[in-house]
C-alpha cells in the first residue's frame, strides 16, 4: 500500500514546528534569551514541586515541555486563507473557532488550526493562530483599493510548495523525503523580509489607517509574528522578563493565577523596532523601520464548559469595567488584584467545577473499580461511582485562545497596553467562504472528549448504567 510509505502529518508538523523554532530564534534573538528564561523557570518549578514533575512524567509531558505550542500570521486575502488551510492540512492542522476581533478594534477575524485529536495533540500540540485582514474596514475608499490591489499582486507560496500540497491532496500524503521538502518550501512563507514592497509613503498612509494593516499590507508574504512556549509558572517567568533585559506587557490576560488551572493564561514581550527597506518609488526612497514581531508564554488549564465560560466571561468583564488598564500600562497591578478578587467567585477545586458542571473532565476506571466490578454489581450513578473511587477525573486541557485575551495581545504588540472594551459583531459566514470550509466548534470537540471517556470508562466497569 502506497499509504505505508506516507510520513504521518504529526511528523511532518513536528519537522515545521522545529523549523519554524530555529529560524525564529536566528531572527529574533531575543526570542532565544525568552526561551532560556522559560526553561530556567519551568526547571525551578519542578524541581520545587514534586508532585507537578510527577504528574508530568505519568502523562509523557516532560520531554515535550519546551516545545513552542503555538505562533501566529495575519494574512490578507481570502485565496491565502483558502491555501493555507490546505497547507496545514499537510500537517494534520484543522481550523477549529472562530474569532472577532474587530469588535477589539483589530480590523481581522481569525481561527486556529491544530491537530484534533488526544493522540496528536500529545505527540506535537504545534497550532497556528490565523488571522484575515478585513479590508472593509478601511474607510479610506482609495486607500482601500490601493492595498486590494497591492495584496492581488502577491504570491506568498513558493510553486513547489503548492504543488507538494497538491501531491498530498491526491495521493493521501507525503513521504519522508518529500514532506522535507514541503517543510523547507513551506517555511518560506513565514520568513521575515526587511525588504518591504511598498515606499514609505504607502506604508505610512497604510500605518495611519491602522498599524495592523500596513503589516500585512508593505510585506512579501505574513511572516510569524511570535512563537509561544509553555511555562509552568507564568507570573515568575512574567516578573523575572526586565532582570533579562525583555520588557513585557503589562498584565497577563485571561484569569488569574489559582490553585485550579482554568483556559489559558498568556503574556508577551513587546514588538521589536526593525529597520526595513522601503522601495524607492517616485523619488522616495527613504528608508524606515516597522514593529511586528514578539515573543509570547502561555499557561493552559482546564477547558470550561459553556456554563463555566459565561461565568468566566461575567467576571472577567465585571473586573475590566471596575479597572481599565491605560496605553502605557497604568493600573496593571490594580487590575491584577481586581481580577483575583472577581475570581473568587469562580469554584478552585476540581470536585467543585465538576459537580457544577463549570469544566469539562477526562473519566477512566480505577484499578480499585475493575477490582471490584469482578466481585460486584457497582453503584449506577457517575457521581457514586466517583465518591466510590472506582471512576477517576483528569481535567482536559484548553486547545483554543480567548479573543479577549487575543486582542490584548494584538493591542500591546501594536503599540498600546491599552483595554478596549467590546460588545458582540461578527462575521463567521464570510470567514468560513473564504476559508472554504467550516471552522470547528471548540466546545463540541471537548464535550466529545469527554463523553467518549466516561463512555469507555463506565463500559469498563461493567456499565452499571444498564
Ligand atoms: C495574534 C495575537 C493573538 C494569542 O495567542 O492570543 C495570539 C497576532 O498578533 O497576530 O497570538
Ligand atoms: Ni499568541
Amino acid at each position: 500500500m502506497a499509504s505505508q510509505t506516507f510520513l504521518h502529518p504529526d511528523e511532518i508538523r513536528t519537522l515545521f514546528s522545529t523549523a519554524m523554532s530555529r529560524m525564529y530564534r536566528s531572527e529574533v534573538p531575543q526570542y532565544g534569551t525568552l526561551m532560556e528564561l522559560v526553561a530556567d523557570v519551568n526547571a525551578a518549578t519542578l524541581a520545587e514541586d514534586g508532585a507537578l514533575r510527577e504528574t508530568l512524567t505519568r502523562h509523557d509531558e516532560l520531554a515535550r515541555l519546551s516545545v513552542e505550542r503555538h505562533g501566529a500570521i495575519r494574512l490578507g486575502t481570502a485565496k491565502e486563507l483558502f491555501d493555507i488551510r490546505r497547507v496545514f492540512a499537510v500537517m494534520g492542522m484543522f481550523p477549529v473557532g472562530y474569532y472577532d476581533l474587530s469588535v477589539a478594534g483589530v480590523p481581522v477575524h481569525s481561527t486556529a488550526f491544530r491537530p484534533i485529536d488526544d493522540a496528536s495533540l500529545r505527540r506535537n500540540p504545534f497550532r497556528v493562530f490565523t488571522s484575515l485582514l478585513r479590508l472593509e474596514l478601511i474607510e479610506d475608499e482609495a486607500l482601500r483599493a490601493e492595498a486590494a490591489r497591492i495584496l492581488a499582486g502577491r504570491r506568498i507560496f513558493t510553486v513547489r510548495a503548492l504543488e507538494l500540497v497538491a501531491r498530498s491532496e491526491m495521493l493521501g500524503g507525503l513521504t519522508p523525503d518529500e514532506a522535507q521538502e514541503f517543510v523547507a518550501e513551506a517555511l518560506e512563507t513565514f520568513r521575515w523580509h526587511a525588504k518591504a514592497t511598498v515606499s514609505l509613503g504607502t506604508y505610512e498612509k497604510l500605518h495611519d489607517a491602522h498599524r495592523l494593516i500596513a503589516d500585512v499590507v508593505s510585506f512579501k508574504g505574513p511572516h510569524i509574528n511570535h512563537l509561544t512556549p509553555r511555562t509552568l509558572d507564568i507570573d515568575a517567568v512574567q516578573a523575572g522578563m526586565p532582570a533579562r533585559g525583555i520588557t513585557p506587557k503589562a498584565v497577563i490576560e485571561g484569569p488569574p493565577r489559582r490553585n485550579c488551572a482554568i483556559l489559558l493564561r498568556q503574556t508577551s514581550f513587546k514588538a521589536l523596532e526593525e529597520s526595513i527597506e522601503f522601495r524607492a518609488e517616485n523619488g522616495d526612497d527613504r528608508d524606515g523601520t516597522h514593529t511586528a514581531r514578539f515573543g509570547e508564554i502561555e499557561q493552559r488549564g482546564i477547558a470550561l464548559t459553556p456554563k463555566g465560560r459565561r461565568l468566566y466571561d461575567t467576571l472577567l468583564s465585571d473586573a475590566r469595567s471596575d479597572v481599565r488598564v491605560g496605553q502605557s500600562g497604568a493600573n496593571a497591578g490594580d487590575y491584577q488584584s481586581q481580577l483575583a478578587a472577581r475570581f473568587r467567585a469562580f469554584p478552585d477545586e476540581w470536585s467543585e467545577l465538576r459537580a457544577q458542571g463549570l469544566a469539562y473532565f477526562r473519566y477512566s476506571a480505577t484499578e480499585h473499580g475493575l477490582a471490584a466490578r469482578q466481585r460486584k454489581r457497582l453503584p449506577a450513578s457517575v457521581d457514586e461511582l466517583v465518591q466510590a473511587g472506582f471512576l477517576r477525573f483528569d481535567p482536559i486541557v484548553y486547545e483554543d485562545f480567548l479573543p479577549v485575551s487575543a486582542a490584548g495581545i494584538f493591542q500591546s504588540n501594536l503599540g498600546t497596553d491599552e483595554q478596549q472594551n467590546y460588545g458582540e459583531r461578527s462575521n463567521r459566514i464570510e470567514f468560513e467562504r473564504a476559508l472554504g470550509a467550516p471552522v470547528q466548534d471548540e466546545l463540541a470537540l471537548y464535550a466529545a472528549t469527554e463523553k467518549r471517556s466516561l463512555d469507555l470508562a463506565l463500559a469498563q466497569l461493567g456499565d452499571p448504567h444498564l
